[in-house]
């Protein structure tokens, strides 16, 4: 396994490097809290779930708290969807790398959480506009390696009973053949084809990457930091709209969803022997920690705090 790059690159109005937490205090705060408090759907009855879906459904209001709509502003047409991404703290969003291709600016953004059905925003749902893009630095836009992005919301988002925060899991976290596993998103139901109105849920099944890299599948593109995932006759899948958004399993001894991968890619919508390819995100825990716990507003006041710091010290001295 090749280790994922400590390093990430936040895009903003100042270029910063997040590699370690600003403040070791930040781990102890709102952070560990909000990865404690995680995977739960408190307007959901566990127990209800585990029929085998398949193709995509509507999703009920408050199924996948941790859903976000990233959308872009164009000028005539207003905020669109462009990708889905998962809540993991109270000012976090991860996402795919590859959604923020012709849109770098965080100006650009605005990330919709607690929403069901596009574009229409009852009281419950929340908007922010982003901070700051943090993209991972190994990224490669040609193999689609380290597509894993953190987004940074200018607002400090509230959880309620239709937003959560998902868990990240460690590489411990075992997958059987009998945890159930789910994509959710507003992507469409064919290639080229527009957003779903309501949010699309699926049940999908993981598929070994020796199964998915044979020669007629994807023939040793897949590399060991991602996920296949879908259905071996291509019924459920993920598709153009998804990408960013969640692939996420449910644990029942710890009664909590974990956010297993990020829908990245893959060959065409449904087609057989070629499922969705996620972002394995257990190979990614400690990177998104630390941009997590970078405080964009900490490092980005430095050059101001030193400023005023000189200014001082010069008036200081014209005084005396
Ligand atoms: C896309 O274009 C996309 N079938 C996402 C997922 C898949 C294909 C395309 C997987 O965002």
């Amino acid at each position: 396994m090749k280790p994922p790059s400590a390093g990430c690159w936040a895009l903003s109005s100042a270029l910063l490097l997040c590699s370690a937490p600003v403040r070791n205090d930040i781990l102890t705060g709102h952070i560990v809290t909000g990865l404690e408090e995680c995977g739960t759907r408190p307007l959901m009855d566990e127990t209800a779930t585990g029929s085998r879906i398949v193709g995509g459904h509507d999703a009920q209001p408050g199924a996948w708290p941790w859903q976000v709509s990233l959308q872009v502003y164009q000028f005539g047409v207003g905020y669109h969807h462009i990708c889905g991404g998962s809540l993991v703290s109270n000012s976090s969003v991860l996402t795919a790398a590859h959604c923020t291709k012709k849109w770098m600016d965080p100006d650009f953004w605005r990330a919709v959480i607690g929403l069901n059905r596009l574009y229409r925003y009852q009281s419950d749902i929340v908007m922010s506009r982003v901070s700051s893009i943090m993209i991972h630095s190994s990224y490669n836009v040609y193999s689609y390696e380290h597509d894993i992005a953190v987004f940074k919301l200018i607002k400090y988002i509230p959880y309620n009973e239709h937003i959560q925060p998902i868990c990240l899991p460690n590489t411990s976290l075992v997958l059987t053949n009998e945890t159930l596993c789910y994509i959710s998103g507003w992507g469409s139901s064919r290639e080229q084809g527009k957003p779903k109105y309501i949010l699309q849920e699926a049940q999908v099944d993981i598929i070994s990457l020796h199964i998915c890299n044979r020669y007629d599948w994807y023939g040793g593109a897949i590399s060991w930091n991602m996920l296949c995932a879908g259905s071996e006759s291509g019924d459920v899948d993920s598709c153009q709209g998804d990408s960013g958004g969640p692939l996420m399993c449910y644990f029942p001894d710890v009664s909590k969803y974990y956010l297993i991968g990020i829908t990245s890619f893959g060959v065409g919508c449904g087609l057989p022997k070629r499922p969705g390819i996620y972002v394995r995100t257990s190979h990614y825990k400690s990177w998104i920690e630390s941009c997590i716990s970078s405080q964009k507003e900490n490092t980005a006041d430095i050059p101001f705090f030193l400023f005023f710091l000189i200014m001082g010290q010069v008036t200081l001295h014209l005084v005396e």
